[in-house]
């Protein structure tokens, strides 16, 4: 059997071969990620199968014996399944549980967004006259200062309607050191860490600091960032592209071309993040979060229902228009930039984005009867946005080349898995809690990796906690578990957990039981004893996370949780009718455009193996490109999507952009949905060989979206289609023309000139 890293008590000799095949492996993926040879090319050398992985050849996969190592051979796994063979990631003598997990780093709310926080002055569209030089690396020239494509189509839908009230400015930026770390809590509350210190990006304490170009992140540090936002308080995020100019200064993986996707906003397609809307280093793009409630411009609309509200700075609410029942909480943005959203997102374009409602308002001392009054303390005095007992956790598994820096095979088609477990981009580290209730936001930020998260105590005991939300959304009732379902990347599981019972002294851990081979699909879920033990053969199974229980609660705890808890009740569907049934079929075969020609994005014209693909109702396994349109509901209508697996050799957890569904059957029948998915969801694993069919409404905004799965490896690989929302009125027409950026500015060709159509 073979696995994705070495073993730990590999032979010296098989560690050598495989350092010896590390090298040699990252000379082709240097080469192909700056553009110098093509998949194609790689293909005929007989260097890549056509399916993607890296050929069985000594030197470069270090699962074939070279000839000094006969003696070491393992079998070679047929051709598809060969992992990446990489020697372990070094760990320069770190312990687990040595280093305090960060709190998130939280981002300045500017309050004048339309009156000086931002220069140029946010505009509904385009600016098309305010041009900057553009680098000569770039083909010099001039081109526009924001990247968002120009003229009405992607103008910001309804910006009047919903003005900005607050500014958020980031730059996505080279690896650098944080001086203005903010952690919106107490230093008691971060595990004793002094904010004022400077945070060189590392890892851990004890691993080198990555280079500039080893890691490219929000600000350009560490830790990672959250936005907090509130209903109908719309947000201008302005993102600026600061990474290098130079497409070759990449450190061998990421692209400095990024395109922005607040997961799950229920905002216009123009601030979605589109696959094929991606700016370029220089310039900027601004995304407009109106952060309304589905359904605002038919429900609710006198602003009447006390449950449809938004927390004020004086612990009120004030009420809103909108269906209360899709009121959303915890979501993550994230680059989508076309066949490099792996790279990129594993590089360390991720952030997470709380949104702050009457029910959830995080601030567990306003007793109103609408308020959940979930864990968050209140110490802020604002009524709202408390993080003290509310805490982000971002899963994502790394692995590192021996000197320390960040590594990515580019080349494992089927998945990249890391080897070294991280929480908030620390290697395995603790977090000191309070004896009381609190609340973690739990994203997978993984490229291709599934986590199973239990919880145990000192004594390796299972212990209960409460799951209160799934994707965005808090679910009917709060589910009592020890351990969550699998979860897939870019789902989140929001989980309660009551720590009075346990002594001071006392430790509990959370524990991954998803176990893999390769990045294809979990190989196996594991018993907690058993993903107790030691020497895994998965390097990422086991205990991560370590909770020390440290003292009594200053304040006393006043939230609220408790099993089957009522929270937020389904939207009522039973009178709006049906109006198209769908199926999407996840499936292999398809052809991916070579990234090394950027003008051919589109146009399919350098097709290469995918290996992956999607089809829908029309039959045919389709190539990525972002010009074809693979559905077309109508605005204002409600249809049901099946998601089916084409194969039982992998799982996909696939995320439909901008619309809340609710899952109807897992492989055809009701029954199969357990209590956890019975609420609203955004990303559906589908399991292997498996379906889910789930309904959305569409409405509110227009445009195109995109439909993929979320293995982020499979998505840039042809496992990703776009559909699109229209015949909703001026501007939007039929089908709509599809951007093309350029340093120079965006062009658009109609789609029917690219693909045709798959619906
Ligand atoms: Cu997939």
């Amino acid at each position: 059997m073979s696995y994705i890293y070495l073993p730990k008590d590999a032979s010296k000799a098989r560690v050598r071969d495989a350092e010896n095949a590390r090298k040699n492996r990252l000379e082709i993926v240097k080469a192909y990620s700056q553009g110098k040879v093509s998949r194609r090319e790689l293909i005929k050398w007989g260097l890549i199968t056509s399916a993607g992985a890296i050929a069985p050849i000594g030197g470069l996969s270090p699962f074939v014996p070279s000839v000094n190592a006969q003696s070491t051979a393992v079998a070679s796994p047929p051709g598809f399944d060969i992992p990446t063979g990489a020697p372990l990631s070094p760990l320069f003598g770190v312990q687990p549980f040595s280093t305090p997990m960060p709190r998130f780093d939280v981002i300045k709310r500017g309050t004048n967004p339309l009156g000086g926080d931002l220069t140029p002055v946010p505009l509904a569209q385009v600016d098309e006259n305010n041009r900057i030089p553009v680098d000569p690396l770039l083909g010099g020239g001039t081109g526009p200062a924001e990247g968002r494509p120009p003229g009405p189509i992607w103008a910001h839908q309804q910006f009047t309607k919903f003005p900005p009230r607050i500014s958020v400015e980031m730059s996505q930026a080279e690896a650098t050191t944080n001086t203005v770390y903010n952690p919106a809590v107490a230093s008691s509350l971060n595990s004793g860490i002094d904010p004022t210190q400077p945070i060189p990006l590392k890892f851990h304490p004890g691993f080198p600091t990555q280079n500039p170009d080893s890691v490219w992140t929000f600000n350009g540090t560490i830790p990672p960032k959250l936005v907090q936002g509130r209903y109908m308080e719309p947000i201008l995020f302005r993102h600026h592209n600061q990474l290098p100019v130079d497409v070759t200064q990449n450190a061998g993986f990421g692209r400095h071309t990024i395109s922005t996707h607040e997961h799950n906003g229920h905002h216009g397609a123009e601030n979605d993040g589109f696959t094929g809307a991606f700016f370029f280093p220089g310039q900027f793009y601004d995304y407009h979060w109106p952060i309304v409630l589905a359904g605002i411009l038919e429900i609710n609309q006198d602003a009447t229902d006390p449950h449809a509200a938004t927390p004020n700075d004086a612990g009120g609410s004030d009420k809103v228009p909108g269906d209360w029942h899709e009121t959303m909480s915890t979501h993550w943005f994230h680059d989508h930039m076309f066949t490099f959203t792996s790279q990129n997102v594993y590089k360390g374009n991720a952030a997470m984005f709380n949104i702050y409602s009457a029910l959830d308002r995080g601030d567990e001392t306003v007793n109103d009867s609408v308020n959940l009054r979930l864990p968050s303390g209140s110490s802020n005095g604002k009524g709202w946005v408390n993080l003290d007992y509310d805490v982000n956790i971002m899963l994502a598994d790394k692995a590192f080349h021996p000197d320390g820096q960040l590594y990515f095979d580019i080349f494992n088609f089927d998945g990249f898995l890391g080897d070294v477990m991280t929480v908030n981009l620390t290697y395995n580290p603790y977090f000191e809690v309070e004896r009381r209730k609190y609340r973690f936001r739990i994203l997978n930020a993984a490229v291709s990796r599934f986590f199973k998260v239990a919880v145990c105590d000192d004594l390796n005991n299972p212990v209960q906690f409460l799951q209160i939300a799934n994707d965005g959304n808090l679910l009917p009732t709060a589910i009592p578990l020890t351990q969550l379902d699998e979860q897939g990347i870019a789902e989140r599981y929001d989980i309660v957990i009551d720590f009075s019972p346990y002594a001071v002294g006392r430790k509990l851990y959370f524990v991954n039981l998803c176990q893999h081979q390769n990045g294809r699909k979990p190989n196996k879920d594991l018993t907690l004893s058993n993903a107790l033990q030691p020497n895994q053969s998965d390097p990422c199974v086991g205990k991560f996370l370590e909770f020390r229980v440290v003292r009594d609660p200053a304040q006393p705890d006043q939230s609220v949780c408790f099993p089957n808890m009522p929270m937020i009740p389904n939207p009522d569907l039973t009178n709006i009718p049906v109006a198209r049934e769908r199926t999407f079929t996840f499936g292999s075969g398809a052809n991916q455009p070579l990234p090394a020609s950027e003008e051919t994005y589109t146009t399919g014209s350098n097709d290469q193996p995918g290996p992956w693909g999607v089809a829908t109702d029309k039959g045919a396994m389709l190539n990525a490109s972002w010009g074809r349109i693979s559905a077309a509901p109508s605005y204002g209508t409600r249809e049901i999507w099946t998601l089916q697996n084409g194969g039982g050799g992998w799982d996909h957890p696939i995320h439909i952009h901008f619309e809340e569904g609710r899952i109807l059957a897992r492989n055809g029948s009701a029954s199969n949905v357990p209590p956890w998915e019975q609420g609203r969801k955004d990303v559906y694993r589908l399991r292997p060989g498996g379906s889910v069919t789930l309904t959305m409404q569409f409405r509110d905004w227009g445009g195109m979206f995109m439909e993929h799965c979320h293995n982020t490896v499979h998505e840039d690989n042809a496992m990703l289609v776009r559909w699109e929302i229209d015949n909703g009125g001026a501007p939007f027409l039929r089908p709509l023309p599809t951007p093309v950026p350029t340093p120079q500015g965006v062009t658009f060709v109609p789609p029917d000139d690219i693909a045709p159509t798959a619906f």
